[in-house]
């Protein structure tokens, strides 16, 4: 069964069975301060615009069955997937690896590196620990979506010009349907979120789809309304 989401450039019929939530990044480390997002010098608060949208959109899609998935920026504790050439930005205080006050920045089981309480991951809900912006490159993303005959992805999640636009370009490159719901997904760049949202909807919708929160949360109630209602 196929729901329509009111999106740009276009409207998309999608059907929930084949459509995975994915929210990108929404870790602590980014959004509160302290972390990797502050160490290089950013308004944290710029991304809590995002929060309260996420949150709604992710209770309807637990309440509709949808697969949730999460994924966490980070590396290991040794730093031995993190390239150096990646490292090395910054003042040496203040880089990946570097103790913070919510542990080293960005390493894996620090407590900075962990997902805010507002958007916490539920049990069965996989987390995705990429060492990269993709949330494809060096994952088991694809296998995980595939294994669940997914085909379109609703994107939420921070920064939108760098995570979020490089995992949609990366699931545009292998046939998924992405929509970008623009309200849910946040920069410290209010321009560059804005011109992320383009890039993806440009050219008759290059990347992929943006919508929103509101389209979205419509397009589960009339899916509900619908004689089957459960998606997984
Ligand atoms: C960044 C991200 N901005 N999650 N990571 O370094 O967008």
């Amino acid at each position: 069964m196929k729901t329509p989401i009111v999106a740009e450039p276009q409207p998309i019929e999608v059907d929930f069975a084949r459509t995975a939530l994915i929210i990108i990044d929404m870790q602590r480390d980014f959004l509160e301060p302290g972390g990797f997002g502050e160490t290089l010098g950013n308004d944290v608060s710029l991304l809590h615009a995002a929060v309260a949208p996420c949150r709604a959109v992710l209770a309807a899609a637990r309440e509709h069955g949808l697969l949730v998935i999460h994924t966490r920026e980070g590396h290991r504790p040794d730093l031995s997937d993190a390239p150096p050439a990646k490292v090395e930005r910054g003042s040496p205080s203040m880089r990946i690896g570097a103790p913070g006050p919510m542990g080293r920045i960005l390493i894996r089981g620090e407590p900075g590196h962990d997902i805010i309480d507002a958007l916490y991951p539920i049990p069965g809900e996989p987390v995705i620990d990429k060492p990269g912006k993709g949330a494809f490159y060096q994952t088991d993303l694809e296998v995980m979506l595939q294994g669940r005959s997914i085909q379109n992805l609703l994107v939420c999640g921070v920064t939108t010009e760098v995570c979020v636009n490089t995992t949609v370009r990366e699931a545009n490159d292998r046939g998924y349907r992405c929509v970008v719901l623009g309200d849910c997904c946040a920069s410290y760049f209010p321009e560059f979120h804005e011109m992320g949202l383009k890039m993806i909807k440009a050219q008759g919708g290059i990347f992929g789809w943006v919508s929103g929160s509101r389209e979205v949360l419509d397009a589960f109630g009339a899916a509900a309304a619908q004689p089957s209602k459960k998606y997984a």
